[in-house]
């Protein structure tokens, strides 16, 4: 029986007995599902039915499902049973039927649909469990004898293998498994189901939905009582096909074929090669539906274990010796193995190949250099005696050759050494700290220690003004002081502080609140006194700067909005990696692969603009952590919240739930309007967009407006008319440069066409046409207003010379790309030298015969820098 013979039957034995058929839900759970970073069971898409939110379209479904279980990413390929992405069939009962018809189904398809024998089939039942003051499964035992199951083939198993949830908290209940015995040549007489051995191979796991937890290990009855079934279609298939590993199945063994004729090696004879073909197996499945369901490989959540599966499956195929490109191979093998099942891998077909041959690339040129690093690490740890690799080397390994922490854990573990966890840990918060300060996100002024006063309340949520007492005072260079309640808000979450006064209320002082330094989660203020003095226990009017206040509101909220309108645009990968928001504009980093079209963000503008006008309500709520996210609300990375949070949510939340503790406008039309003034990289997949709301917007329109009637003047047409006048304008220049004296012309819209996108930069390298320096220089000149982002590298030859121009965008200067190194690189390659500034720089070489070589070394510095930058 194929897989597909399985899917099928299945399928068909459920709907024939009343049940829906369900298409099977992304591996991207719901937008508003934050519960779990990649669906886990075929429950998933069904959740808010269980939990009797919404209503199901019938009380009967059925669906196969695509799984994706990151906790095993680790051993795969050391076991024949594990794999990461695989199918869920499964029946469900939502208030309908429940364990007598739940256990007759099972038993009746086992036999009858799947042909499997009585005698080889074991079941598991809950033996109860004192913690969640729940009995043993009596019930399933009775049910169990009653379809003919020997007592002693019924066993009874803790709360651990026989309770289920989908999380630490939701619907869940006891559980009842089905296992294949496949003989004690598998193992031993005694053994049993329900243990570790390879004997009994759990198919079918019956879940008898019946309780909400909340908290954890307290239980109270759901709604209903429901049923949740799951049956791995790669494990039935092991069992019809009579294999010994899901990796001699149907779906597998042609890409463990292509692995073998890929390496010239042979699978079978045990050993790191099977491993490595098991590996390459399964993850080449697992990236090909994740990249089909919109994930992109990046270094946070979903994107992250994306990356990481390609990674160890790239390094897998080369120490099997593959040396070409092999990645979109298995990818395209995989398209055509699933894709009449899962028709989004056709319809990605494209981007799949893509994003599989681009990490291997950018990946497959950094692995050698790390791998031949951590060959000599591990000898030398070797040689010493040491345990294991020091956390330097790891997080060198990390930094410099995006070598994962995993892949040097994984390849150290195959020599017996192991990795300083906690020092590589220490060293990678070293970075974050390093990267947020330089960011300006925070401050490590021990204030706390210099202050210590007790902790200020924080009243801005609800007060612009208040009169309170100083309660510490600290002067020096700049005054400090920490009030009793304070209505400032101190920078965090991507809102920078308020700005304000405070004035003595017997009016003897005066002082610019310059800015609130937030301690934990306290704060104080810096204060440029400009009257008088402040002194411990004096009553203070504080207030803060209304206006300013209210525009960082707008931006804030429109944040949100454009967040909300990002995700429904381009799809569930898009996430927060960074704001700014303050009271002159607001910025939003976001995990995507490439450049949004302008109808892209016409689309998005226009989506915000939208919710704008509905003129919604924003209400911040303070609630429970668990309760957000069953609600759905975005918890954003890297920020920690405790059990109470404050969740921001934007008209019925249908669209936009965030845990934020940034102030916010009452309703989203006091935003006025939002304009989009700059979508670009920041970077390796994650984009950046600047934006303006309210007065700030009209006044950007109005100099727009402004510009482009000078334009028109100076023209001398009107502003619908410029680009008509300045076409032909260009014509006549081209024509007169022709009849003139012969020099050519560059065009510099042709060169713009060369340019192309790696490591999410614009990236320009060419030969130009010109006769000097300085009309080089010019060319540049010009390639930088229409290609503000870039790096330009561009090289001529000049009377038996080479001259050579570096321009270099600021953002991508951040990223570690210098002009002056890279025209350096170039010139040296042509015989010469040169530098200059990190964003301009000039050089020249000897050797025009090396301008081609002296530009591709210059493309290669760009690339390292950016790669090591990343
Ligand atoms: N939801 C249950 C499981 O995943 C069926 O095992």
């Amino acid at each position: 029986m194929t897989s597909d013979e399985i899917r099928q039957r299945f399928l068909t034995f459920f709907e024939e007995r009343g049940h829906l058929k369900r298409p099977s839900g992304s591996l991207v759970p719901a937008s508003f599902d934050p519960s779990v970073l990649l669906t886990t069971a075929g429950m998933q898409p069904l959740k808010p039915y269980f939990m009797g939110q919404e209503q199901p379209p019938a009380q009967r479904m059925t669906s196969c499902q695509k799984c994706f279980r990151t906790v095993d990413i680790d051993i795969i390929g050391t076991t024949t049973r594990h794999i990461t992405l695989f199918e869920m069939l499964g029946n469900f009962s939502i208030g309908d039927y429940f364990k007598a018809e739940a256990i007759e189904f099972a038993w009746r398809a086992s036999l009858d649909v799947f042909g499997l024998s009585a005698d080889d089939i074991w079941v598991t039942v809950f033996e109860g469990d004192d913690e969640l003051g729940l009995g043993p499964d009596d019930e399933a035992i009775e049910l169990w004898q009653a379809m003919g199951v020997a007592r002693d083939r019924i066993v009874p198993c803790p709360r651990s293998e026989n309770f289920w949830q989908a999380g630490p908290t939701g619907p869940c209940g006891p559980c009842s498994e089905l296992y294949f015995d496949r003989g004690v040549a598998w193992g031993k007489a005694d053994d049993l189901p329900g243990g570790e051995n390879e004997r009994f191979l759990e198919f079918w796991n019956l879940v008898f939905m019946a309780y909400d937890q909340n908290p954890p290990n307290t239980v109270a009855p759901l709604p209903a009582q429901n049923i949740d079934t799951g049956m791995g279609v790669q494990r039935m298939a092991v069992i019809q096909q009579q294999v010994d590993s899901i990796f001699e199945t149907d779906q597998f063994a042609p890409l463990i074929a292509l692995a073998q004729q890929r390496s010239g090696k042979t699978y079978g004879a045990g050993g790191a090669d099977d491993v490595a073909m098991r590996i390459l197996a399964d993850h080449t499945r697992a990236m090909t539906f994740l990249v089909a369901d919109g994930v992109v490989p990046s270094n946070e959540d979903r994107g992250y274990v994306l990356r990481r599966v390609m990674r160890r499956a790239i390094q897998r195929g080369r120490s099997l010796g593959i040396e070409d490109s092999f990645l979109p191979d298995f990818g395209a093998l995989v398209v055509e193995l699933m894709g009449h099942e899962y028709p989004e891998l056709h319809e990605q077909r494209a981007s799949i190949d893509t994003w599989l041959a681009s990490e291997e690339e950018s990946f497959g040129r950094t692995l050698e250099n790390g791998t031949a690093l951590l060959a000599q690490i591990i000898a030398r740890a070797q040689d010493q005696g040491e345990e294991g690799i020091g956390a330097d080397a790891a997080f060198q390994l990390h930094d410099t050759y995006g070598f994962p922490i995993d892949l040097t854990r994984e390849i150290a573990a195959e020599h017996d050494l192991g990795v300083d966890d906690v020092g590589f840990e220490e060293r990678m918060n070293e970075q974050r700290l390093q990267s947020q300060l330089a960011g300006g996100r925070i401050r490590t002024m021990e204030v706390t220690e210099a202050l210590p006063g007790p902790p200020t309340t924080f009243t801005g949520y609800d007060h612009l003004e208040e009169r309170t007492t100083v309660t510490a005072v600290r002067d020096g260079d700049q005054v400090i002081v920490k009030l009793a309640d304070s209505p400032f808000y101190a920078q965090g979450g991507g809102q920078v502080s308020d700005a304000g006064t405070i004035e003595c209320a017997d009016g003897d002082c005066r002082a610019q609140v310059v800015d609130v330094l937030r301690v934990g989660d306290d704060q104080a203020l810096v204060l440029d006194v400009q009257e008088g003095q402040l002194h411990d226990g004096e009553t203070v009017v504080a207030r803060v700067d209304r206006l300013a206040r209210h525009a960082t509101e707008a931006n804030h909220t429109a944040t949100h909005l454009l967040h909300a309108a990002l995700r429904e645009t381009l799809g569930n990968h898009v996430h927060q990696a960074g704001s700014y928001v303050g009271p002159d504009k607001l910025r939003f980093d976001f995990t995507h692969g490439h450049g949004m079209s302008a109808d892209e963000v016409r689309a998005v503008e226009d989506r915000v603009n939208g919710w704008i006008s509905a003129n919604d309500e924003v209400s911040p709520q303070q609630t429970s952590l668990d309760e957000a996210k069953a609600k759905g609300a975005m918890a954003l990375f890297g920020e920690k919240y405790g059990d109470v949070v404050r969740m921001v949510e934007i008209g019925d939340g249908s669209y936009s739930r965030e845990l934020c503790g940034g102030t916010h406008v009452a309703r989203t039309a006091e935003i006025g309007l939002m304009k989009i003034t700059s979508e670009g990289s920041s970077a390796a997949n994650v984009r950046r967009i600047e934006a303006l709301t309210g007065p700030e917007a009209v006044a950007y329109m109005r100099e727009r407006d402004r510009q482009l009637h000078d334009a028109a003047t100076a023209l001398r047409t009107d502003p619908a008319r410029i680009a008509e006048r300045f076409a032909a304008l260009q014509s006549e220049l081209k024509a007169k440069a022709r009849a003139g004296d012969g020099a050519p012309t560059v065009d510099v819209f042709a060169l713009v066409g060369k340019a192309d996108e790696v490591e999410g930069a614009t990236v320009l390298v060419t030969e130009v046409a010109v006769d000097d320096a300085k009309a080089l220089l010019d060319v540049a000149d010009r390639l930088k207003g229409k290609l503000p982002d870039a790096a330009i590298v561009l090289g001529a030859r000049t009377d038996g010379k080479v001259a050579f121009v570096a321009a270099v965008a600021p953002a991508l200067v951040e990223r570690g790309v210098k002009a002056g190194d890279v025209v350096r690189t170039a010139a040296e390659v042509a015989g010469g030298g040169g530098g200059g500034r990190d964003t301009m720089a000039q050089a020249g070489g000897r050797d025009p015969e090396k301008l081609p070589d002296a530009l591709a070394a210059a493309r290669g510095a760009i690339l390292t820098a950016l790669m090591a930058g990343d």
